[in-house]
C-alpha cells in the first residue's frame, strides 16, 4: 500500500534480534509529529533515528527528538495509578488498581455535578493535543464548558486576530512566495522540521526578512535583512512599516476597494506612525524600516510566519499579531499565490488538505445552555471566538472560591509551572475539592493530585495523524506500554463508560472515534494501519487560490477586516475595532530598567519536559541567565556569575551568560526549570485583554551582580 519505502537500506539482519519499527516523536506538538525510526530488541527500544522520506522530517530528528529513548526510559515514569497519602504537593502515594482509581474518579465526577454543578468542574489539557477532541467532547457530554488547555498561552492569540481579520485560520505559501518573513522566528532551535523548506526557498531566490531583537542561527544564515525591535513593540513595527507603504502607494488599491473594510480609518490611524516614531517606538531605525517596506514592494508577493509565542506573549500581543496581518491586507496578499492562504483545520490544528468531521465531533456536544466558561467576563473576545476555558483565569476563579469557582479538575498534563506566577496556581489546587492529573512523570502539579493516572508517549500506543500535502497513517505501538500506563483515550473511555455517558462513539473508544471522524475520506483505519508510513488520501486537491475572497471571507462584513465589526458591535468590552499600539507596560522605568523575555526557545528543552532527560540536559546544564556585553560590563558581571533577577513579584538568581546577540537592555531566561523556575516571579495580572495571553516576554525587571 505504501507508496514510499520508509525501510529503505536499513534492515538489520534477523540474526540481530534487532527491529526496526516506526513510529511518531510526540515530544513536541501534532503540528510536527516527526517520523521516528524505532530499533527494538527484546521488547526494548535500544535506537531512535529519523524515517527517511516521512513527508514531515525527512530522515532528520532535532535535538530534543533525538533524546526520543531517554524520554521513554525516564526514570520519574509513573507506572501504576496513584493516590495521594501525604499533603497536597507533598509527593506521598501510594498504588492502586486501574478499577478502583475509575470507580473513585468516576463517582467523584458524577457527585460533583450533582452537588456543585457540571460548571464547578473543569477539564485541562497540557501541551500534548492527541487525545484533545475526545477530552473536549467528554467535557462537552459532562455538561461544562470549562475545558480549557496550554493553547491559552500558545497559538490562540495569533488565531483569533486571523478570525478578526479574515475569519480563517491561515497559513504561509512557502513554497512560492518571493519574501518570507520569519516575525519572530528561529526555527532551527524551535521548528526544525521548517528549515528545509526555508532553506530551499532561499536557493530558488526567495528573500528573508527576519525581525527578532536578537541574532540566532536563523539571523545569520537565512536573513537577507534582520531587524532588532525591542521586545513587545512589534505592532509599531508593523504599522511603521505600513505608513512608508502608504505614503508610497506601494499597496494594492483595486485589493482593498473590493476586499478590505476600515481601509480609511486605518489609514488614517497610521498616520503618526511615521518611520522616525517607529524608531523611537521600537529601536529600529527608521532607514531599516523604509528598507523592509521596499523590499515588501519589490517582492509582489509575501508571506508572514506568525509564531505561536513571541508576538502574542505581550500585554498588546493579539493587536501587534493584526497589524502585521494588516501588511499582507493592505498589499492584496491575502488568499493570493505566495501570500497568506486559508489553512482551516483539518485534524489536530493542522492544515492537510483533506476534511474530517474533528470539528463536528467536538463541536455537537457542546453545553450552549452551561454557565459560561471560566474567563468569559475577563476576556470577553477570547470567550466569543473560542467558546471555552481561558486558563490564565482560572486561577483566580479558584481562589475567589465563591459559588462559581471550580471545585474540580480533570487534567490532562498539567504543568502549574507554565503560569505566570505559578505559586499562585499552587496555592489554588490546595481550594480544589478533587484532582485529578494523568502524565507520564511524578511532575511536580502531579504531586498536588488526589488521583494520579500514568499516561503512555506515542512509541507505547496506536494514534492516527496526518500531515500537509493530504498525507495521512495509523500508527501501531511499538513497544508495550511501560508497567501499567495506558494512553490518555482509552482512559477517557473507561470514564465514560463507567459513568454511564449517553455517548456510543467515546464508550466505543479512540479506533471508533477515528472512523467516524474519517468517514468521508476514501481510506480506511484498516488501510492507514496496515502502512509503515503516512500514505496520500486518494483524491485530495490543491486549494484554489482566491476562493475564499470571492465567496466573501468569514467576518461580519464579508471583507477583511482592518477594523473589525465584531469588536466594534461590543463597546462595553473596552476594546478597539484598530490594530492599536501600546507600548510594554513598565509600573516603575527606574526600578525595573530591563525587559525580561521569559521563554525564547532552547534547542534541548520542549517545556518542563526534557530537563529531567540526561543527555538532554547535559547540553546546557545550569539555568542561565542571557544579557548583553554592553551590561554585563557596566554591571561587573562575567560568565558565570551569579545575577539576581528582581520583578514587581520577587527575585530569583540565575548564572549569567553575557552574549553578542542580545540587546542592551534585554534580558532572556527561559523556562520550565522546576528548581529555578522564572515564572514564579512573573505578574500573573499581566494579561493581554484581548486575548487573555500572559506578558511572558516584555515583563519588566531590575539585574544586579549578587
Ligand atoms: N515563561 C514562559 N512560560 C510559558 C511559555 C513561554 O514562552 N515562557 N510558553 C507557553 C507556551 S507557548 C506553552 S505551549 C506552554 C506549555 O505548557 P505545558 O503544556 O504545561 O508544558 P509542559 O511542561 O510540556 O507540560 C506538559 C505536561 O504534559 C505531560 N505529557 C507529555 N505527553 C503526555 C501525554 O501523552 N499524555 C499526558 N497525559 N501527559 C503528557 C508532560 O510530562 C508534562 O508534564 O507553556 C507556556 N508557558
Ligand atoms: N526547542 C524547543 N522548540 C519548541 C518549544 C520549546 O520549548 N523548545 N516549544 C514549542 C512551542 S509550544 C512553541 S509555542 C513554539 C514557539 O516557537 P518560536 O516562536 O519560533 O520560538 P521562540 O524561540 O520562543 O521565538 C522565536 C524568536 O522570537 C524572538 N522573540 C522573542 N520575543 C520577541 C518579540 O517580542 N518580538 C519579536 N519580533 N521576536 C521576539 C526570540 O528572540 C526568538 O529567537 O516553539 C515550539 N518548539
Ligand atoms: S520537531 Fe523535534 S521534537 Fe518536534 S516532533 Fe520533530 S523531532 Fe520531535
Ligand atoms: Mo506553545
Amino acid at each position: 500500500m505504501a507508496e514510499i519505502d520508509y525501510s529503505k537500506g536499513k534492515i538489520p539482519g534477523a540474526e540481530s534480534g534487532i527491529e526496526i519499527r516506526h513510529s511518531v516523536c510526540d515530544i513536541c506538538t501534532p503540528g510536527m509529529h516527526c517520523g521516528l525510526d524505532v530499533y527494538v530488541k527484546d521488547g526494548k527500544v535500544i535506537k531512535v533515528e529519523g524515517t527517511p522520506d516521512h513527508p514531515q522530517n525527512k530522515g532528520k530528528l532535532c535535538t530534543k527528538g533525538l533524546g526520543n529513548r531517554q524520554y521513554l526510559y525516564r526514570e520519574d515514569r509513573i507506572l501504576t495509578p496513584l493516590r495521594r497519602m501525604g499533603e497536597r504537593g507533598e509527593g506521598k502515594f501510594e498504588p492502586i488498581s486501574w478499577d478502583e482509581a475509575i470507580d473513585t474518579i468516576a463517582e467523584k465526577l458524577l457527585s460533583a455535578r450533582e452537588e456543585y454543578g457540571a460548571h464547578r468542574v473543569a477539564f485541562y489539557s497540557g501541551y500534548s493535543k492527541w487525545y484533545r477532541f475526545m477530552f473536549r467532547r467528554f467535557a462537552g457530554d459532562y455538561g461544562s464548558q470549562n475545558y480549557g488547555t496550554e493553547s491559552s498561552s500558545c497559538f490562540t492569540s495569533g488565531l483569533m486576530a486571523w478570525q478578526l481579520t479574515s475569519g480563517y485560520a491561515m497559513r504561509t505559501d512557502l513554497g512560492k512566495t518571493n519574501l518570507f518573513i520569519g516575525w519572530g522566528a528561529n526555527s532551527y532551535f524551535s521548528r526544525y522540521p521548517m528549515i528545509g523548506s526555508m532553506e530551499n526557498g532561499k536557493k530558488r531566490g526567495m528573500k528573508i526578512l527576519i525581525i527578532d531583537p536578537r541574532i540566532t542561527p536563523t539571523t545569520r544564515r537565512l536573513a537577507d535583512l534582520h531587524l532588532r525591535p525591542h521586545l513587545g513593540t512589534d505592532g509599531a513595527l508593523a504599522l511603521a512599516i505600513a505608513h512608508v507603504l502608504i505614503e508610497n502607494d506601494w499597496i494594492d488599491r483595486a485589493y482593498i476597494d473590493r476586499y478590505v473594510h476600515g481601509f480609511e480609518e486605518y489609514a488614517a490611524y497610521v498616520r503618526e506612525f511615521t518611520p522616525e516614531k517607529g524608531e523611537e517606538l521600537t529601536g529600529v531605525p527608521a532607514e531599516q524600516i523604509r528598507q523592509a517596506a521596499a523590499m515588501i514592494h519589490e517582492a509582489g508577493s509575501f508571506c508572514i510566519n506568525e509564531s505561536s509565542a513571541p508576538i502574542g506573549h505581550h500585554l498588546n500581543g493579539l493587536q501587534n499579531y493584526r497589524a502585521m496581518m494588516a501588511l499582507l491586507v493592505i498589499t492584496g496578499n491575502v488568499d493570493r499565490a505566495g501570500g497568506q492562504l486559508p489553512g482551516p483545520h483539518t485534524y489536530m490544528e493542522r492544515y492537510c488538505g483533506f476534511e474530517t468531521r474533528e470539528e463536528h465531533f467536538m463541536e455537537e456536544r457542546y453545553p450552549h445552555d452551561a454557565p459560561k466558561a471560566v474567563g468569559a467576563g475577563r476576556f470577553p473576545l477570547w470567550y466569543d471566538l473560542r467558546h471555552d476555558m481561558q486558563a490564565n483565569d482560572l486561577t483566580d476563579n479558584i481562589l475567589r472560591q465563591d459559588e462559581n469557582s471550580v471545585k474540580v479538575l480533570f487534567a490532562l498534563g498539567m504543568n502549574y509551572r507554565m503560569f505566570p506566577q505559578d505559586g499562585r496556581l499552587a496555592e489554588a489546587f490546595g481550594k480544589l475539592d478533587f484532582f485529578v492529573d494523568v502524565d507520564l512523570f511524578l511532575t511536580d502539579t502531579a504531586k498536588y493530585a488526589d488521583i494520579v493516572l500514568p499516561a503512555c508517549t506515542s512509541m507505547e500506543r496506536g494514534e492516527f495523524k496526518c500531515y500537509p500535502g493530504g498525507y495521512a497513517w495509523y500508527t501501531n505501538p511499538v513497544v508495550e506500554p511501560l508497567g501499567e500506563s495506558k494512553s490518555d483515550c482509552e482512559i477517557l473511555t473507561l470514564l465514560a463508560r463507567r459513568m454511564k455517558m449517553d455517548d456510543e462513539l467515546l464508550c466505543a473508544g479512540y479506533e471508533a472515534c477515528i472512523k467516524y471522524i474519517i468517514q468521508d475520506l476514501p481510506i480506511t483505519v484498516e488501510e492507514l494501519r496496515a502502512a509503515e508510513g503516512p500514505i496520500k488520501v486518494p483524491g485530495v486537491t490543491p486549494y484554489e487560490v482566491g476562493s475564499i475572497l470571492e465567496r466573501g471571507v468569514n467576518t461580519p462584513t464579508g471583507k477583511l477586516e482592518l477594523y473589525s465589526e465584531r469588536i466594534a458591535a461590543h463597546p462595553e468590552w473596552g476594546l478597539d475595532a484598530l490594530p492599536t499600539y501600546r507600548p510594554p507596560y513598565n509600573p516603575d522605568p527606574e526600578q525595573y530598567p530591563f525587559l525580561l523575555c521569559a521563554g525564547t526557545r532552547i534547542p534541548n528543552a520542549l517545556h518542563s519536559r526534557l530537563h529531567d532527560v540526561p543527555w538532554e540536559r547535559s547540553l546546557l546544564p545550569d539555568p542561565v541567565v542571557e544579557m548583553s556585553m554592553e551590561d554585563a560590563e557596566r554591571l561587573g558581571i562575567e560568565l558565570g556569575d551569579p545575577v539576581e533577577i528582581t520583578t514587581s513579584v520577587g527575585s530569583l538568581t540565575f548564572q549569567a551568560l553575557p552574549t553578542a546577540t542580545v540587546q542592551p537592555g534585554e534580558v532572556y531566561i527561559y523556562h520550565g526549570y522546576r528548581e529555578l523556575d522564572i515564572n514564579s516571579i512573573l505578574d500573573g495580572a499581566a494579561l493581554d485583554p484581548y486575548s487573555g495571553f500572559p506578558a511572558y516576554r516584555s515583563a519588566c525587571c531590575n539585574v544586579r551582580r549578587k
